[in-house]
C-alpha cells in the first residue's frame, strides 16, 4: 500500500520533470538558437558584413532556432546597426530599412519572429550588442568595418534594452529598445490588453528613514485583458494590472489611500488592507461607486507582508477577477538586503468554457461557489511569468520573492524547482526569525510569504505551486539565470 503510493508520487514527480524539461527545451530555443557569425577574430575583421540591411540573409540555414521553431517558414526580420558618434555620444545608428540613419533606433518585431541583428563597427573602437532578456549577444567587433551577426526568436512580449556591454559604452549612449509586440503581423488588432504585472515592478527598499505620511493611489479599472494567447477575459483590477501595485511602507508610517472608481466602471469597488487595523481593513470606508473617490487613512502598526483586496460583495468574484495585491510594511531599518526582489501572486479564474478555449471568456458563478477553477495563474494570465515577464537574475545574486495568494480559494504550495529557500518568512511574519533551508512554503488565500535564496549556477528555474495539476491549468513561471551553468554542487556523471 505504502509502496504503491510512493510509486504514484514518484510518477508525478517524473511527469513534472518531463514537463519542465519539455518547457525548458521549448523556451530555451532562443538561447540555443543564438548564433554568432563574424567576430572579434582578426580574420573576421577582414570579412564583409554577413548581411547588410534588408537583404535575405544566408544565416537562417545554419540557425538552429530557425530550423526548429514553428515560425521557421518566415524569413527573419533583419536589422543592421552601425556604431558611431552622434551629438558627441557613442551610439548605434540604423543602417537601411525603416531604421535607416536613426540614432539608437527602436527595433520593432512581433511575438515569435526570428530577429537577426547585424552589427558593423563604424569607427574602430571595440563594441558589441547585447539583449540580456534573450541571452542574445553579438561577438565583440574590433576595428573599423568589423562585423558580427546573431539571431534569436522573439519569444517574449515586451520592451527590452539592447546595449553595448563594453564597460562605459552603455552609459555613454549605446543603448536602444527592442520592442516585441503581441500577435503576429497578419492577425493584429485584438482589443485585449496585457494585464500582467511585471514581477520586477515593485518599489525599492525603504530602509532607514523616519515614519511619515505615505499616499497610495488606487484606481479600480475594469478592462478586457489577455488571459491566454487567444483568450480574453474581463478583469477587475487595481491600476490595470494583476496583481495591483506593490505598496511599500515602513512600520509607523501613516498610509493615506485614495481609491478612485472611474466613471466607465460598472461595479462598486473597495479595498481591505490586511496590514491595517480597523473596520474591514478599510473596506467600510472605501465602498466606492463608479465616478467617485474614497479616502481612508491607517497607521501601519505591524511589520509584515500583507494581502490587500477588494471587499465588495460578492467578494470572491472581485478577488477572482483580479482585485488583489501586496502591502509590505518594512520593520525598522528594513529587511536584510538582497540583489533582486520580485513580486508574484497566485489566483484562480472560473470561466464557463474549459481551460484553453479561445475567445472572450465569462465568469461561471456556480464554478466559483463550487471552487472549481478553470485557470490557476501567477500574475494574472497564462504565460505571465514564462512568455511575457520571466524573472531574471545573474549567478551569484541573492533573490527575494514576495509571494502572495489572492485566490480567492486555493492554498499554494509554493516551490522553485532546483532551489532551496535560504530564508522563508513563514506566514508573512518579519518579526519572527525566518526559517532556513525550506523546500516548499504553504501560503493560504489572503496570505503571503517572503522567501530568498542565493543562486549558484546559471540556467532556468521553475516557479510552481507543487500541487502540480495546476501547472496544466496555467500555473508556472520561470526564473532565468545568466551565468556559468556548471559548478561543483551538481554535475552529470560520477563523483570526481
Ligand atoms: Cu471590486
Amino acid at each position: 500500500m505504502k509502496l504503491h503510493r510512493a510509486a504514484m508520487i514518484l510518477g508525478f514527480v517524473v511527469l513534472g520533470l518531463i514537463w519542465s524539461s519539455v518547457a525548458n527545451a521549448e523556451q530555451h530555443q532562443h538561447a540555443l538558437g543564438t548564433t554568432e557569425a563574424g567576430a572579434n577574430t582578426p580574420m573576421a575583421d577582414e570579412q564583409p558584413p554577413a548581411s547588410t540591411s534588408g537583404g535575405s540573409p544566408a544565416v537562417s540555414n545554419s540557425n538552429p532556432a530557425a530550423s526548429t521553431m514553428q515560425m521557421s517558414s518566415h524569413a527573419p526580420v533583419v536589422f543592421t546597426l552601425r556604431t558611431g558618434i552622434a551629438e558627441g555620444r557613442m551610439v548605434f545608428i540604423g543602417d537601411g530599412g525603416e531604421i535607416d540613419r536613426k540614432v539608437n533606433p527602436t527595433l520593432m518585431v512581433h511575438d515569435g519572429e526570428t530577429v537577426q541583428i547585424n552589427l558593423i563597427n563604424g569607427e574602430g573602437a571595440q563594441h558589441d550588442v547585447v539583449i540580456d532578456q534573450y541571452a542574445a549577444r553579438s561577438a565583440i567587433v574590433t576595428g573599423k568595418n568589423a562585423s558580427s551577426t546573431f539571431s534569436f526568436v522573439a519569444s517574449k512580449v515586451g520592451e527590452f534594452d539592447y546595449y553595448c556591454s563594453v564597460p562605459g559604452h552603455r552609459q555613454a549612449g549605446m543603448q536602444g529598445l527592442l520592442q516585441v509586440m503581441p500577435g503576429n503581423r497578419a492577425e493584429m488588432g485584438a482589443t485585449a490588453t496585457d494585464i500582467t504585472r511585471d514581477p520586477a515592478d515593485l518599489p525599492p527598499p525603504i530602509g532607514a528613514r523616519q515614519p511619515r505620511i505615505v499616499r497610495v493611489d488606487l484606481e479600480t479599472v475594469e478592462l478586457k485583458g489577455q488571459l491566454d494567447d487567444k483568450t480574453s477575459y474581463t478583469y477587475w483590477t487595481f491600476n490595470g494590472k494583476v496583481p495591483g501595485p506593490f505598496v511599500r511602507v515602513r512600520v509607523g508610517d501613516t498610509v493615506e489611500v485614495h481609491l478612485k472608481n472611474p466613471e466607465e466602471s460598472l461595479m462598486i469597488h473597495s479595498v481591505d488592507f490586511h496590514g491595517a487595523i480597523g473596520p474591514g481593513g478599510g473596506a467600510e470606508f472605501t465602498q466606492t461607486d463608479p465616478g467617485s473617490e474614497a479616502v481612508v487613512t491607517f497607521k501601519a502598526l505591524e511589520p509584515g507582508i500583507f494581502v490587500y483586496h477588494c471587499a465588495t460583495p460578492s467578494v470572491p468574484t472581485h478577488i477572482s477577477n483580479g482585485m488583489y495585491g501586496l502591502l509590505l510594511v518594512e520593520p525598522e531599518g528594513g529587511l536584510p538586503q538582497v540583489d533582486r526582489e520580485f513580486y508574484v501572486m497566485q489566483g484562480e479564474i472560473y470561466t464557463v468554457q474549459p481551460f484553453g478555449t479561445p475567445g472572450d471568456q465569462e465568469l461561471d458563478y456556480e464554478k466559483l461557489l463550487d471552487q472549481r477553477p478553470e485557470y490557476f495563474l501567477f500574475n494574472g494570465s497564462v504565460g505571465a511569468l514564462t512568455r511575457t515577464h520571466p524573472l531574471y537574475a545573474n549567478v551569484g545574486d541573492s533573490v527575494r520573492i514576495f509571494f502572495g495568494v489572492g485566490g480567492p480559494n486555493f492554498t499554494s504550495s509554493f516551490h522553485v524547482i532546483g532551489e532551496i529557500f535560504d530564508h522563508a518568512y513563514v506566514l508573512g511574519s518579519v518579526t519572527s526569525p525566518p526559517l532556513t533551508g525550506v523546500q516548499t512554503v504553504s501560503v493560504p488565500p489572503g496570505g503571503a510569504t517572503i522567501i530568498d535564496f542565493k543562486i549558484h549556477r546559471g540556467g532556468r528555474y521553475t516557479l510552481v505551486d507543487h500541487a502540480l495539476s495546476r501547472l496544466e491549468r496555467g500555473l508556472v513561471g520561470f526564473l532565468d539565470v545568466d551565468g556559468p551553468r556548471d559548478d561543483a554542487i551538481m554535475y552529470k556523471g560520477p563523483a570526481k
